[in-house]
């Protein structure tokens, strides 16, 4: 069977963006690959977090992931850091990087832009990546378009370490999901929706209460016109309204057009928001049952356990090919 590995920070409230772009293909990959799904919490603290929302939000993704259907007997649901041998191979693969490929990476270009002090973490960032991936030897990674840059480092790294040192790592494949959805932003549709924007107006998350959905549904900017057509270039924002109706829905954007045919936005905003809250409502009543169960600590632990067998004879294998002296 084919392993399939994925993370995602919790440096957040997870977004809409997140459950349709990521979570829901998860729970779908699960009956068909070995799955590994982290809380990739080492990956979030290469930006400043504050300690206690990020324990918070560490175990509140995964109650998600639970929640939102990941089946922890399926797939392997663990938190990052409690393997710390993805801290140890992360070391061992900054060794193998270039400078100049990391300077190329346009996420780090991205989120360094215009700061005075850029964190070291987030420039050696795709090295830790590789080693998340590399560790379980994953044939398929999902990726958006901004990992794909990543994915591509990754594959380079396990090509070098085979050539320098000997045929170890299997050269992973990106997995491009059928519907590949790429969320936008509610207040700039040239942005994607994301987690950690400062302003809230900009995302739904995936616990926000139906009525704050409804009142950041009926804000989100739309244009000066009232047709509903989905025409990405020239509305970018009701293109992206349609998208996630699209998903919530399970209507056609064909079917979305016509249903609203010279309505103008409102009756389409209020429909969408109904579709969002009756999409999220089961997700977040089997969140609070999880979180209230205290089952989330247990569940971690085992995953982590399950998988430490892996991530250790990786890494000892790995040492031992590079020169380490091992303990006997
Ligand atoms: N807007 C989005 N549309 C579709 N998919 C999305 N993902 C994130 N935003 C969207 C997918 O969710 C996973 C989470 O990845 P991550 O936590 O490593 O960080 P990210 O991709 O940078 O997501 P965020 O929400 O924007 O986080 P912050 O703000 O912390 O950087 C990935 O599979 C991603 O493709």
């Amino acid at each position: 069977m084919q392993r399939v590995l994925s993370g995602i920070q919790p440096s957040g409230q997870l977004t809409l963006g997140n459950y349709i772009g990521a979570i829901q293909n998860f729970v779908k990959l699960q009956h068909t690959h070995e799955c590994f799904f982290m809380v990739v919490d080492l990956h979030a603290i290469t930006v400043p977090q504050d300690p206690a929302a990020l324990r918070e939000q560490s175990e509140a993704v995964a109650a998600i992931y639970l929640a939102a259907g990941i089946d922890p007997n399926k797939a392997n649901v663990f938190i990052q850091s409690h393997v710390p041998q993805h801290a140890e191979l992360g070391w061992l693969f900054t060794t193998l990087a270039y400078m100049g490929e990391l300077e190329r990476m346009t996420q780090f270009k991205d989120k360094s832009q215009g700061k005075d002090s850029v964190g070291a973490g987030l420039f050696v960032y795709p090295t830790l990546m590789a080693a998340d991936i590399l560790l379980y030897n994953a044939h398929l990674v999902p990726v958006g378009d901004d990992q794909k840059q990543h994915l591509e480092l990754t594959r380079d790294l396990a090509g070098r370490f085979n050539s320098r040192f000997s045929d170890y790592f299997n050269i992973p494949e990106p997995y491009i999901p059928k519907v590949g959805a790429r969320i936008m932003s509610l207040d700039d549709a040239s942005k994607k929706m994301s987690k950690s924007n400062p302003n809230p107006a900009s995302y739904i998350a995936l616990l926000d209460p139906p009525d704050v959905i409804r009142k950041k549904l009926s804000r989100a900017t739309t244009d000066s016109g009232r047709e509903v057509k989905f025409n990405p270039a020239e509305k970018p924002e009701v293109s992206n309204l349609m998208g996630i109706y699209s998903h919530c829905a399970g209507m056609s954007l064909e079917e979305i057009e016509a249903k609203y045919e010279g309505q103008g936005y409102g009756a389409f905003k209020k429909d969408l928001a109904e579709h969002v809250v009756a999409t999220l409502e089961p997700l977040q009543q089997r969140y609070q049952e999880i979180r209230s169960s205290g089952a989330v600590h247990d569940i971690l632990k085992q995953g982590a356990e399950r998988v430490t067998e892996t991530a250790s004879k990786t890494v000892r294998d790995v040492k031992e090919r590079m020169g380490f002296l091992l303990p006997r």
